[in-house]
């Protein structure tokens, strides 16, 4: 504890000195979310972390979180320096969605509007004409919808066929999934229901579909969050990353949060619900980046210039 927090003392002093913020993502360690919080950072999910790098005028920006966040806000920031604890930190849905695969899958279906989620490479950014977050998509398919445009949608299929589902949109899938939130179990999960039969059941849509069957709320990792805080219920049962835990019991002390089971047996699996790739991003690796100035992101400028064109149509519509 005491290592903790010199560890802790030692990274506040060299963002001050270095005029750098800290960003973290929700599903990151609790000490860098504390520490984004404590020296005037962001601490959100994927939408908002890029809005608020942008917007700060700090010109290094140390992104706690995954790849495709780094450069989300390089592509917004391309004169900023961003650095990140670990550039090997990816994430399923980028990985199981390679540029060449998905241009020659966009080529093939000139005839739809390609949106992508924003846990995608720059490359495949570049491709399309919408990114958007789990907060957002669902309204801005909603919106592409009333305009008769039909869809191509990556990489994920399960918040693809809910937005599907919900909008009745004309949508193409791309097969992606995200590795922690595909292993969430419908029928576990009904089980865990039985013994808290008063939980609210909160499910991020990345989930398959027999877990958002039996939400109560679904939404973005802010929308549950914000859930948490606006509900009288005593216990939620949480399907998204348990890393999303420290700030839920901030915002509402007291109550009780219960992992929504990833396997057979929910027992034993109190901690499979979290991603390896957050897991990357600690005290020691972000002390080191700052200290050395290491781990810069770059995206290729002519790719950024193309990339941007669809997070800031996001951005606008947003607004
Ligand atoms: O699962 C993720 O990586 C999420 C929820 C990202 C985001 O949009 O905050
Ligand atoms: Fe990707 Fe899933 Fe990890 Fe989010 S939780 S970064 S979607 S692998």
């Amino acid at each position: 504890a005491d290592e903790r927090h010199a560890l802790k003392a030692r990274i506040k002093q060299l963002l001050k000195e270095k005029q750098a913020v800290l960003v973290a993502h929700y599903y990151v360690d609790g000490d860098l979310q504390d520490l984004a919080e404590e020296t005037g950072g962001c601490v959100s999910d994927s939408l908002e972390m890029a809005r608020f790098g942008r917007d700060h005028a700090a010109q290094t920006l140390v992104v706690a979180g995954v790849r495709f966040m780094g450069e989300t806000a390089k592509i917004l920031s391309p004169e900023k320096r961003i650095l990140m604890p670990d550039l090997d930190a990816t994430c399923s849905l980028d990985l199981g969605c390679p540029t060449d695969e998905f241009s020659a899958f966009c080529d093939a279906h000139p005839d739809r509007t390609v949106v992508v989620y924003a846990n995608t490479s720059a490359a495949v950014k570049a491709r399309a004409d919408w990114m958007v977050t789990s907060s957002i998509g669902l309204d801005i398919v909603k919106h592409l919808h009333a305009q008769g445009k039909k869809i191509l949608w990556a990489p994920d299929k399960h918040l693809g066929g809910y937005i599907q589902k919900q909008t009745g949109a004309d949508m193409l899938l791309w097969q992606g999934s995200c590795l922690v939130h595909d292993e969430f179990k419908g029928v576990e999960l009904e089980l865990l229901r039985k013994e808290y039969p008063k939980a609210l059941i909160l499910v991020h849509p990345e989930s398959p579909e027999g877990v958002v069957a039996q939400a109560d709320v679904i939404g973005s990792t802010s929308q549950l969050i914000a859930a948490v805080q606006s509900s009288d219920a005593k216990e939620f049962i949480v399907a998204t990353d348990n890393g999303i835990l420290h700030k839920m019991r901030a915002a509402a002390p007291g109550k009780i949060f219960i992992d929504a089971p990833t396997a057979g047996n929910a027992a034993t699996c109190k901690s499979c619900a979290h991603c390896p790739w957050m897991a990357m991003n600690g005290l020691q690796n972000l002390l080191h980046v700052l200290e050395t100035g290491s781990n810069e992101i770059h995206v290729d400028p002519a790719i950024g210039k193309k990339a941007v064109v669809c997070i800031d149509r996001m951005l606008d519509f947003a607004a």
